[in-house]
């Protein structure tokens, strides 16, 4: 049968425990098909040649990790510069964050010529590719431009912003054209759907062909909203584990006085955390009797600490909690508990379970996993209010949420409010119907209906596959 190559920015080991739900659940397909995961080692070699890198294999049970080390120039031109300085800002709609003038694209375009030279010879004739993220926009036309003719199938994890947002970027045309010699193109939300087709249509006069066609530089392209989302009883599983199971107690024990609010974040600008912050110190303000009780914990993961942007956001963060901390604070109680730390995955359900509010506030997101977690950490029989972004792909799935604008302070603090004052019975039955949808659209259904549109008889295979699979597990571990 075929077999799934995935490529990626990074490649993780599925069968590591630190791997989230997303390696996860890639790494069930590819084991099923005993399939390729291809990316960037992680290693930058000092004084190496700027578009060569050496190829390393490695084999984890089925499934082949090959991975590239990248120079120096590479590194800082590809991934700092133009990926994280230049495409993550505008597509998450900062165009006052964006470098225009580093001159990075060289080297993005080099990187990505590397990975398809480097990945070619690896390919078999039947092989469906399957190319994440903004990080590897053009890859599938080098792919061709190389001679490639297998099916290949792109995701766009990250927002896909309004055409004249798009087009402030200087190569916007060659981005488009790039995403045409895939076969698939895949978004997280009808919205970004929506920009995407838009600006194909107004700049490339692309033509609507049917549901999800677009006909442009002479090919069609299939383009569609497949909202990713988790592991649903992977994560239950996690919440019923050692780790959890105590991380729940300590914290509800800790805290049996208070009430419990928790945001959960790699540390990013497009997050919302200092604007999250603000409307934790307006709660205070505003509504006095959650002084004394109300305690935010905020974890923000260290990540791209060498991009620019990422160390002021640091600062910034570090006053607000401060000054909230020593405007607020009493002997016995800090108002917000900030860790600038990653937790171990095996306790972040517990974490999720003590608190009786997700507060999960990005000013702009693809989807945001985290809203998802957290609701399926609940207890069904008392759970928590998830308060959450209206700027998210998980908004147009998470309608019983609390849905505010994160950058409207004053009406943020009202939803936190009436998230700590709602009753019960209207806790159990947002909770219900939420948890309903993140099974209903989980991360098996997310690559079932991309490999799907991309190979019907493929998708099948799998599916029948890791099915198998999953209950010679149940069998083993009964
Ligand atoms: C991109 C898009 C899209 C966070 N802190 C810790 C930790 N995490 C885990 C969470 C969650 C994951 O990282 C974060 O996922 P998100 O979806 O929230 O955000 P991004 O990392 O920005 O991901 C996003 C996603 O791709 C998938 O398509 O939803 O919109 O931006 O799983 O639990 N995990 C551990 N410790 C931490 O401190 N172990």
């Amino acid at each position: 049968m075929s077999r799934l190559v995935v490529v990626s920015n990074r490649v993780a080991d599925p069968r590591k425990p630190a791997a989230g739900g997303l390696a996860v659940a890639l790494g069930e397909a590819l084991q099923a098909t005993g399939g390729l995961w291809f990316g960037w080692s992680g290693a930058i070699v000092e004084d190496g040649t700027p578009g060569e890198g050496e190829l390393h294999l490695q084999q984890a049970g089925p499934v082949t990790l090959a991975t590239v080390d990248l120079c120096r120039e590479d590194h800082d031109t590809y991934y700092a510069g133009y990926s994280n300085g230049v495409l993550w800002p505008v597509f998450h709609y900062r165009l006052d964050l964006a470098d225009f003038d580093g001159h990075y694209v060289d080297g993005y375009r080099r990187v990505n010529q590397l990975f398809a030279r480097r990945l070619l010879p690896l390919l078999r004739p039947d092989d469906i590719v399957w190319v994440h993220d903004y990080h590897l926009i053009p890859l599938a036309s080098e792919l061709r431009a190389a001679g490639c003719c297998q099916r290949i199938g792109f995701f766009l994890h990250i927002p896909m912003p309004p055409p004249p947002i798009f087009a402030a970027i200087p190569h916007h045309e060659w981005l488009i054209r790039s995403l045409f010699a895939c076969d698939v193109v895949g978004f997280q939300s009808r919205t970004d759907l929506g920009h995407f087709a838009g600006h194909a249509i107004a700049a490339a006069a692309a033509t609507p062909v049917g549901d999800h066609g677009l006909d442009a530089y002479g090919r069609r392209l299939h383009a569609q909203a497949f909202p990713i989302g988790i592991d649903v009883d992977e994560f239950d599983r996690l919440g019923r584990g050692r780790e959890a199971r105590e991380t729940y107690v300590t914290t509800r024990d800790e805290y049996a006085r208070r009430r419990l609010l928790i945001g959960v974040d790699r540390l990013d600008y497009s997050k919302g955390i200092p604007q999250r912050i603000r409307t934790f110190r307006e709660l205070l303000t505003r509504y006095p009797e959650n002084r004394n009780s109300a305690t935010l914990i905020q974890i923000a993961s260290p990540s791209r600490e060498s991009v620019e942007a990422y160390a002021d956001i640091r600062i910034e963060l570090e006053r607000l909690c401060g000054a909230v901390n020593g405007d607020f604070g009493e002997l016995d109680w800090m108002p917000v508990r900030y860790i600038h730390r990653t937790v171990a995955r095996r306790r972040l359900p517990g974490l999720y379970r003590a608190a009786r509010v997700g507060v999960i506030t990005p000013l702009r997101d693809g989807m945001n996993l985290v809203a998802k977690e957290y609701v399926a950490a609940q207890q069904a029989s008392d759970p928590g209010v998830l308060v959450l972004s209206q700027f998210t792909g998980a908004a147009e799935q998470l309608e019983e949420a609390l849905l505010v604008n994160p950058y409207d302070t004053r009406g943020t603090a009202d939803a936190l409010q009436q998230a700590l004052a709602m009753p019960l019975a209207e806790r159990r039955a947002r909770h219900d119907a939420l948890l309903r949808r993140i099974r209903e659209h989980d991360v098996h259904r997310w690559y079932a209906d991309f490999l799907g549109a991309l190979d019907g008889a493929f998708a099948d295979q799998v599916r029948q596959l890791t099915l198998e699979r999953r209950q010679r597990r149940a069998v083993a571990g009964a």
